[in-house]
């Protein structure tokens, strides 16, 4: 088959001034009805109307955006893409979604520039080691790559890590999956978006749901800046939104949204070819293909809607960046950001059908939904088009905040939690 985006088109537009360039995502005005509708065009939506329209044969679905695609969360966070979480149910899920990482941009066809530079979890004391020891066993009864290194393996891997014994957290040793990495999160939005629209899926942005439509116990459609969208189908996907969003269906999430933060230094030459995360100095960092530190802090401590973040929490991160890497004391920080991010009891997220026939739910992903996009769309778009969890997404119910099935997993949510 032709590829329409292939390396000779962009010569050809390069030469004609981008004359004859057609909008990669058709910027689609709603439709009376649609057979399905997600609200929220981040990378969870756009990833679950993808699938629905790939793997289940729905086309008629509409993604509903109150900004733009890729606004939210999915283009504020830091990009860690890693499975090695402890509990089976959610190794399973996250491993899933590492999988698919693994062939996405051949899958999609747009370069999301996944990197396998692998994923250290410090360990900085004998309680550490011990739950990292924990996880890796159990990553590895499930099938997934994780290994314990200890501090002299780490400083011959990354030289400019402080692994001195007088440091005032000093590294004992580190969980280590080599398979987990990063990739470019504006580019997943991107891509999920142009193949979702080329399978026929409206993608309507500027586009705020203000209200969903039920009645008798069924959805019937959603409100929207734009009018009335039907459908007996709505899958709600909005992240730090989600009880502003389920709360129009009278449905009350377990859920606290809270700012966390994101920080990008100026540019340097290659230094950090692997990315570090230490929970109990509330800091972990990378370095970007454009030579800039990534950095990222734990939640900000308050609940809240402001795409921001408080200074105290830029300084306790600086300072658990400059124990671990006193080597970068001078390196300027350029900018700083926000997002708003969907925390559940259990450090796990919410994929579900709901007590409102038609009502589904993706959220509560917390601090750590960008590594499952893939994943997470592909079971959400299972679930809205059988009426019926997959058996990988089936643990993650909203009963279970009811029934006690928790799932914890906050000592590997790592850093932000
Ligand atoms: P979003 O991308 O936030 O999409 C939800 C969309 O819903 C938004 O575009 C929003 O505009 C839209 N919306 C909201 N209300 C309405 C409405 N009324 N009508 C219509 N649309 C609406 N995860 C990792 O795995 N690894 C990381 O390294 C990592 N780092 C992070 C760092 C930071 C600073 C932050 C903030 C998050 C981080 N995360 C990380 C978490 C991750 O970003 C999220 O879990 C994930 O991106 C959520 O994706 P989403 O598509 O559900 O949400
Ligand atoms: O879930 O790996 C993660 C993560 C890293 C930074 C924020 N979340």
């Amino acid at each position: 088959m032709k590829n329409k985006y292939s390396a000779l088109s962009l010569i050809k537009n390069a030469f004609t001034n981008n004359k004859n360039w057609k909008p990669a995502i058709k910027n689609a005005e709603p439709k009376k009805s649609y057979d399905a509708i997600i609200v929220g065009g981040g990378g969870h939506g756009l990833a679950t109307a993808f699938y629905l329209a790939k793997n289940h044969g729905i086309k008629n679905i509409a993604v509903v955006e109150k900004g733009w695609i890729g606004g939210g969360n999915t283009a504020r966070n830091t990009t860690i893409v890693r499975s090695n979480y402890l509990w089976t149910e959610a190794s399973l899920l996250y491993e899933k979604s590492l999988k698919l990482w693994e062939g996405l941009s051949r899958e999609i066809n747009f370069n999301v520039m996944f990197s396998q530079r692998g994923v250290y979890n410090l360990g900085h004391t004998l309680q550490d080691m011990r739950d990292i020891e924990r996880r890796v066993s159990a990553n590895r009864l499930n099938g997934i790559d994780a290994e314990v290194v200890n501090a002299e393996q780490i400083k011959k891997e990354i030289p400019y890590i402080n692994t001195s014994s007088s440091a005032r957290y000093p590294i004992l040793g580190a969980s280590l999956q080599k398979r987990a990495g990063v990739a470019r999160h504006d580019a997943v939005a991107w891509g999920f978006a142009r193949a979702a629209s080329d399978l026929g899926v409206d993608i309507i942005q500027q586009c705020e749901v203000t209200d969903i439509i039920k009645s008798n116990n069924q959805i019937h459609g959603i409100e929207t800046s734009k009018g009335r969208i039907e459908s007996n189908k709505v899958g709600l996907v909005v992240a730090g939104h989600a009880s502003v969003l389920a709360a129009m269906a009278n449905l009350r999430l377990p859920l606290e949204s809270h700012p966390l933060q994101a920080y990008v230094s100026e540019p340097l030459k290659p230094v950090l070819d692997t990315v570090v995360m230490s929970n109990a100095v509330h800091g972990y960092i990378s370095q970007s293909d454009k030579g800039e530190l990534v950095i990222g802090a734990g939640i900000d401590p308050y609940i809240g809607y402001g795409q921001k973040g408080s200074f105290c929490t830029i300084e306790h991160c600086m300072q658990a960046i400059m124990e671990l890497f006193p080597y970068f004391s001078r390196v300027r920080m350029l900018r700083q950001w926000g997002g708003i991010v969907d925390v559940s009891p259990d450090a796990c997220p919410i994929i579900s059908k709901t007590p409102i026939n038609g009502l589904y739910l993706n959220c509560g992903w917390g601090t750590g939904g960008f590594k499952a996009t893939p994943g997470s769309g592909w079971v959400f778009a299972h679930t809205l088009a059988n009426d019926e969890p997959h058996q990988l997404n089936a643990p993650f119910s909203l009963e279970r905040f009811s029934t006690g099935a928790l799932i914890d997993e906050h000592g590997a949510a790592a850093v932000a939690h």
